[in-house]
Protein backbone atom coordinates (compact mmCIF):
# COMPACT_ATOMS: atom_id res chain seq x y z
CA UNK A 1 0.00 0.00 0.00
CA UNK A 2 2.57 2.55 0.89
CA UNK A 3 4.98 1.48 -2.28
CA UNK A 4 1.49 1.96 -4.60
CA UNK A 5 1.11 5.39 -2.35
CA UNK A 6 4.62 7.01 -3.00
CA UNK A 7 4.80 5.68 -6.65
CA UNK A 8 1.77 7.33 -7.24
CA UNK A 9 2.84 10.53 -5.95
CA UNK A 10 6.25 10.11 -7.59
CA UNK A 11 4.61 10.29 -10.97
CA UNK A 12 1.77 13.01 -10.52
CA UNK A 13 4.66 15.26 -9.24
CA UNK A 14 6.99 14.17 -12.23
CA UNK A 15 4.65 16.19 -14.16
CA UNK A 16 5.03 13.93 -17.13
CA UNK A 17 1.95 13.40 -19.31
CA UNK A 18 1.25 10.20 -20.65
CA UNK A 19 -0.12 11.07 -24.02
CA UNK A 20 -2.89 9.14 -25.18
CA UNK A 21 -4.98 9.74 -28.88
CA UNK A 22 -8.63 9.39 -28.75
CA UNK A 23 -9.33 8.56 -32.48
CA UNK A 24 -12.06 7.48 -34.59
CA UNK A 25 -14.57 7.85 -36.99
CA UNK A 26 -16.40 11.01 -37.02
CA UNK A 27 -20.02 11.29 -34.50
CA UNK A 28 -18.16 8.39 -32.59
CA UNK A 29 -18.59 10.28 -29.34
CA UNK A 30 -14.73 10.96 -29.22
CA UNK A 31 -15.20 14.80 -27.80
CA UNK A 32 -18.01 13.30 -25.11
CA UNK A 33 -16.33 10.42 -23.56
CA UNK A 34 -13.09 13.49 -23.47
CA UNK A 35 -15.73 15.85 -21.30
CA UNK A 36 -17.26 12.88 -19.60
CA UNK A 37 -14.17 11.43 -18.19
CA UNK A 38 -12.00 15.22 -17.80
CA UNK A 39 -15.45 17.34 -16.80
CA UNK A 40 -17.70 14.30 -15.63
CA UNK A 41 -20.28 15.56 -17.52
CA UNK A 42 -22.04 15.73 -20.99
CA UNK A 43 -21.33 18.48 -22.30
CA UNK A 44 -23.00 19.44 -26.19
CA UNK A 45 -20.44 19.54 -28.37
CA UNK A 46 -20.43 20.63 -32.29
CA UNK A 47 -18.38 18.27 -34.77
CA UNK A 48 -14.90 18.52 -33.39
CA UNK A 49 -12.41 20.32 -36.34
CA UNK A 50 -8.48 20.26 -35.39
CA UNK A 51 -8.30 18.91 -31.75
CA UNK A 52 -8.98 19.12 -27.76
CA UNK A 53 -6.41 19.08 -25.73
CA UNK A 54 -6.89 18.40 -21.20
CA UNK A 55 -4.60 17.12 -19.14
CA UNK A 56 -6.79 14.11 -16.91
CA UNK A 57 -4.70 13.08 -13.48
CA UNK A 58 -6.24 9.49 -12.62
CA UNK A 59 -4.74 6.81 -10.06
CA UNK A 60 -1.45 8.08 -10.00
CA UNK A 61 -1.14 8.99 -14.16
CA UNK A 62 -1.43 12.40 -15.68
CA UNK A 63 -2.89 11.76 -18.70
CA UNK A 64 -2.52 14.22 -21.62
CA UNK A 65 -6.16 13.43 -23.81
CA UNK A 66 -5.89 14.86 -27.00
CA UNK A 67 -8.67 14.55 -28.98
CA UNK A 68 -9.20 14.67 -32.85
CA UNK A 69 -11.27 15.10 -35.27
CA UNK A 70 -12.70 12.31 -36.69
CA UNK A 71 -14.16 13.46 -40.11
CA UNK A 72 -13.01 11.94 -43.30
CA UNK A 73 -11.34 15.18 -44.62
CA UNK A 74 -9.50 15.32 -40.81
CA UNK A 75 -8.30 11.66 -40.77
CA UNK A 76 -5.18 12.30 -42.70
CA UNK A 77 -4.11 14.64 -40.08
CA UNK A 78 -4.12 12.33 -37.72
CA UNK A 79 -0.59 11.05 -37.82
CA UNK A 80 0.76 14.57 -37.51
CA UNK A 81 0.04 13.60 -33.72
CA UNK A 82 1.08 9.99 -32.97
CA UNK A 83 4.85 11.15 -32.13
CA UNK A 84 5.65 10.20 -28.54
CA UNK A 85 1.63 8.22 -28.00
CA UNK A 86 1.80 5.77 -24.95
CA UNK A 87 -2.08 4.86 -25.93
CA UNK A 88 -4.58 4.87 -28.58
CA UNK A 89 -8.14 5.41 -27.07
CA UNK A 90 -10.62 3.98 -30.40
CA UNK A 91 -13.69 4.95 -30.17
CA UNK A 92 -16.53 3.08 -31.96
CA UNK A 93 -20.33 3.99 -32.55
CA UNK A 94 -21.55 0.83 -32.06
CA UNK A 95 -24.79 1.65 -33.35
CA UNK A 96 -23.30 2.65 -36.69
CA UNK A 97 -23.03 -1.00 -38.27
CA UNK A 98 -22.92 0.68 -41.59
CA UNK A 99 -19.86 1.91 -40.81
CA UNK A 100 -17.57 -0.76 -39.16
CA UNK A 101 -15.74 -2.18 -42.34
CA UNK A 102 -14.49 1.59 -42.48
CA UNK A 103 -13.87 1.85 -38.95
CA UNK A 104 -11.98 -1.42 -39.43
CA UNK A 105 -9.50 0.70 -42.57
CA UNK A 106 -9.08 3.33 -40.08
CA UNK A 107 -7.78 0.44 -37.26
CA UNK A 108 -5.52 -1.23 -39.64
CA UNK A 109 -4.00 2.08 -40.80
CA UNK A 110 -2.81 3.03 -37.28
CA UNK A 111 -1.99 -0.58 -36.77
CA UNK A 112 0.74 -0.56 -39.57
CA UNK A 113 2.10 3.04 -38.61
CA UNK A 114 6.12 2.96 -37.09
CA UNK A 115 5.63 5.33 -34.70
CA UNK A 116 2.27 3.37 -32.68
CA UNK A 117 3.84 0.43 -33.06
CA UNK A 118 4.74 0.28 -29.31
CA UNK A 119 1.11 2.02 -28.41
CA UNK A 120 -1.42 0.48 -26.02
CA UNK A 121 -4.95 -0.24 -27.83
CA UNK A 122 -8.01 0.37 -25.96
CA UNK A 123 -11.63 0.07 -28.04
CA UNK A 124 -14.38 1.60 -26.56
CA UNK A 125 -17.41 0.27 -27.88
CA UNK A 126 -19.68 3.54 -27.28
CA UNK A 127 -23.36 4.02 -27.62
CA UNK A 128 -23.96 1.00 -25.82
CA UNK A 129 -27.26 2.35 -24.23
CA UNK A 130 -28.73 2.89 -27.77
CA UNK A 131 -31.14 -0.15 -28.92
CA UNK A 132 -29.92 -1.07 -32.16
CA UNK A 133 -25.87 -1.35 -30.94
CA UNK A 134 -23.99 -4.02 -31.63
CA UNK A 135 -22.11 -5.83 -28.66
CA UNK A 136 -18.70 -5.00 -27.66
CA UNK A 137 -17.96 -8.85 -29.16
CA UNK A 138 -19.34 -7.71 -32.34
CA UNK A 139 -17.77 -4.57 -32.69
CA UNK A 140 -14.29 -7.10 -32.29
CA UNK A 141 -15.35 -9.30 -34.56
CA UNK A 142 -15.99 -6.20 -36.95
CA UNK A 143 -12.28 -4.75 -36.35
CA UNK A 144 -10.89 -7.70 -36.43
CA UNK A 145 -9.28 -7.29 -33.06
CA UNK A 146 -8.39 -11.20 -32.44
CA UNK A 147 -5.63 -11.15 -35.42
CA UNK A 148 -3.73 -8.00 -34.14
CA UNK A 149 -0.74 -9.39 -33.53
CA UNK A 150 2.12 -8.18 -30.96
CA UNK A 151 -0.60 -5.72 -29.41
CA UNK A 152 -1.53 -5.06 -25.93
CA UNK A 153 -4.99 -4.16 -26.92
CA UNK A 154 -8.74 -4.41 -24.56
CA UNK A 155 -12.07 -3.34 -25.76
CA UNK A 156 -15.07 -2.42 -23.01
CA UNK A 157 -18.91 -1.23 -24.07
CA UNK A 158 -19.39 2.05 -23.10
CA UNK A 159 -21.88 4.73 -22.85
CA UNK A 160 -20.81 8.34 -22.75
CA UNK A 161 -24.14 9.71 -22.10
CA UNK A 162 -24.61 7.16 -19.29
CA UNK A 163 -20.87 7.11 -18.31
CA UNK A 164 -20.56 3.09 -17.72
CA UNK A 165 -17.79 1.37 -18.85
CA UNK A 166 -15.02 4.73 -19.09
CA UNK A 167 -13.50 4.02 -15.70
CA UNK A 168 -12.82 0.43 -16.48
CA UNK A 169 -11.48 1.75 -19.80
CA UNK A 170 -9.23 3.90 -18.03
CA UNK A 171 -8.32 0.98 -15.45
CA UNK A 172 -7.12 -0.79 -17.96
CA UNK A 173 -4.84 2.10 -19.16
CA UNK A 174 -3.37 2.24 -16.08
CA UNK A 175 -2.80 -1.28 -15.05
CA UNK A 176 -0.68 -1.53 -18.49
CA UNK A 177 1.20 1.66 -18.00
CA UNK A 178 2.09 0.16 -14.53
CA UNK A 179 3.13 -3.31 -16.05
CA UNK A 180 5.54 -1.58 -18.10
N1 LIG B 1 -26.87 7.72 -27.36
C1 LIG B 1 -25.59 8.10 -27.26
N2 LIG B 1 -25.16 9.18 -27.93
C2 LIG B 1 -23.87 9.53 -27.80
C3 LIG B 1 -22.97 8.82 -26.97
N3 LIG B 1 -21.75 9.41 -27.06
C4 LIG B 1 -21.88 10.45 -27.90
N4 LIG B 1 -23.15 10.53 -28.35
C5 LIG B 1 -23.71 11.53 -29.30
O1 LIG B 1 -23.08 11.36 -30.56
C6 LIG B 1 -22.92 12.61 -31.21
C7 LIG B 1 -21.47 12.82 -31.61
O2 LIG B 1 -20.66 12.95 -30.43
P1 LIG B 1 -19.23 13.66 -30.47
O3 LIG B 1 -18.62 13.41 -29.15
O4 LIG B 1 -19.34 15.06 -30.94
O5 LIG B 1 -18.51 12.79 -31.60
P2 LIG B 1 -17.01 12.90 -32.10
O6 LIG B 1 -16.49 11.51 -32.19
O7 LIG B 1 -16.22 13.83 -31.23
O8 LIG B 1 -17.17 13.49 -33.58
P3 LIG B 1 -16.12 14.39 -34.43
O9 LIG B 1 -15.66 15.49 -33.55
O10 LIG B 1 -16.88 14.87 -35.62
O11 LIG B 1 -15.01 13.47 -34.84
C8 LIG B 1 -23.44 13.67 -30.22
O12 LIG B 1 -24.77 13.97 -30.57
C9 LIG B 1 -23.37 12.95 -28.87
O13 LIG B 1 -24.33 13.44 -27.96
C10 LIG B 1 -23.46 7.68 -26.26
O14 LIG B 1 -22.76 6.97 -25.52
N5 LIG B 1 -24.78 7.37 -26.45
MG1 LIG C 1 -15.31 15.61 -31.59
Amino acid sequence: MGVTFSSMWGRLFARKETKVLILGLDNAGKSTILYRITMGSVVASAPTVGSNHETYDYKGVRFGLIDIGGQTSLRGSWAQYFTGTTAIILVIDSSDAGRMALAKSELDKLVKHEELSSALLLVLANKQDLPNKLTPAQVSEGLGLTSLREREWQIMGCSALSGEGLFEGMDWLVGKLEAR
